[in-house]
């Protein structure tokens, strides 16, 4: 018999619903669709507890340029809505070094291991539930193209190792979020097939790979005329989706920047696929009721600095004020468009 596929096949749900549970009708939506929106999930508290954190990581962003004479005026009484748009504007790429040297603070690690977020994990992936190491926080400027990221499958920023598993992700935002404002799309049903399509690398001036529409039609059974949605998340809310299911978010038009971060589970008995460079840190352990997670450990790596260092030519590694990002995506996929960040690419896999 053919083994379950792990990105179609509902588990087992629990006939006593414990706190923040979906609906088996919502489980057997994400299982069917590749996605899920929830709405009115987190507390206000939870959620200002990360505005202010990130009001803080901009800040101290904006003393650094500043320290060092990059930019003349520090945009103090601008809120966390405009504050990283202007100081993009002195400094062209402030908002990827705010992508790049971003720190899970103590209000991001109480979201990603909640109560509630991780009664929904049980549902997703069985008793046994951790973190995955890949997570980011993203500062959608407007009208900037650096930060629309266009379609892909998680999957494909991953090592092959994890192509046999559910990895899902919760994108939380930080405000109201519709097509306006750099909202998510998902190419429904296009997880069904468990296959990674054929992506490339890397559009514009930007360090993405990208799955054309041509192969999510063809490879991924994509419909593109009925199956594209555009997901409106009200803050409050977050958007689940899956590592194989095809997404993008798109322009922000809007004059505010879109915060949101992108936080993944998965089984800590599978492999992680993050190409060695970090574990992920155990939530929920079927054998440890009791169990504490290891924050220590968990934060003794960043793993940003960990892939720069690794996969980044050396002149990017040692100034704090390199746009470039480099990953070992550029080794999986052909580099079909050549750019700074393709350029600062150093292959040194251990
Ligand atoms: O937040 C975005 O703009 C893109 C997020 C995304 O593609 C992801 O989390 O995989």
């Amino acid at each position: 018999m053919a083994d379950p596929n792990p990105f179609i096949e509902m588990p087992m749900q629990p006939t006593l619903k414990k706190p923040g549970q979906l609906t088996n009708e919502q489980v057997k939506q994400f299982f069917d669709e590749g996605f899920l929106i929830v709405e009115d999930f987190f507390s206000q508290e939870q959620l200002q507890s990360c505005r202010n954190d990130i009001e803080a990581m901009v800040d101290d962003l904006a003393k650094k340029l500043y320290a060092a004479g990059k930019i003349q005026d520090l945009h103090e009484e601008c809120g966390l809505f405009e504050r990283l748009t202007e100081l993009d504007k002195e400094f062209p790429g402030a908002a990827i070094l705010l992508f790049k040297s971003q720190k899970m603070s103590k209000s991001f690690q109480n979201i990603w291991s909640d109560e509630k977020m991780l009664n929904v994990a049980e549902q997703i992936l069985g008793p046994d539930v951790a973190g995955h190491p890949v997570w980011n926080l993203r500062p959608k400027i407007p009208k900037n193209d650096i930060v629309i990221v266009p379609w892909h499958q998680d999957a494909a920023y991953f090592d092959t190792e994890s192509y046999d598993h559910m990895i899902f992700t919760a994108w939380i935002p930080f405000l109201d979020t519709d097509a306006k404002n750099g909202g998510m799309q998902m190419a429904r049903y296009g997880h069904r097939t468990g296959r990674v399509g054929r992506h490339t690398c890397s559009p514009g001036d930007t360090w993405y790979v990208l799955l054309d529409e041509e192969e999510m039609k063809n490879n991924l059974g994509v419909d593109l005329e009925k199956d594209i949605v555009t997901c409106k998340v009200p803050y409050g809310g977050m958007l689940l989706f899956q590592n194989m299911i095809p997404h993008r978010s798109l322009s922000n038009t809007s004059n505010n920047v879109r915060w949101s971060c992108d936080l993944r589970w998965q089984s800590p008995n599978e492999k992680w696929g993050f190409y060695d460079l970090q574990e992920g840190i155990l939530f929920r352990s079927s054998k440890q009721p009791d169990l504490t997670p290891d924050w220590q450990k968990y934060l003794s790596v960043d793993r940003k600095v960990e892939w720069q260092k690794r996969y980044c030519k050396e002149q990017a590694t040692v100034d704090d004020f390199d746009t470039r990002v480099s990953g070992p995506w550029f080794a999986r996929w052909d580099i079909v468009h050549h750019n700074r960040h393709t350029e600062s690419f150093k292959y040194d896999r251990k």
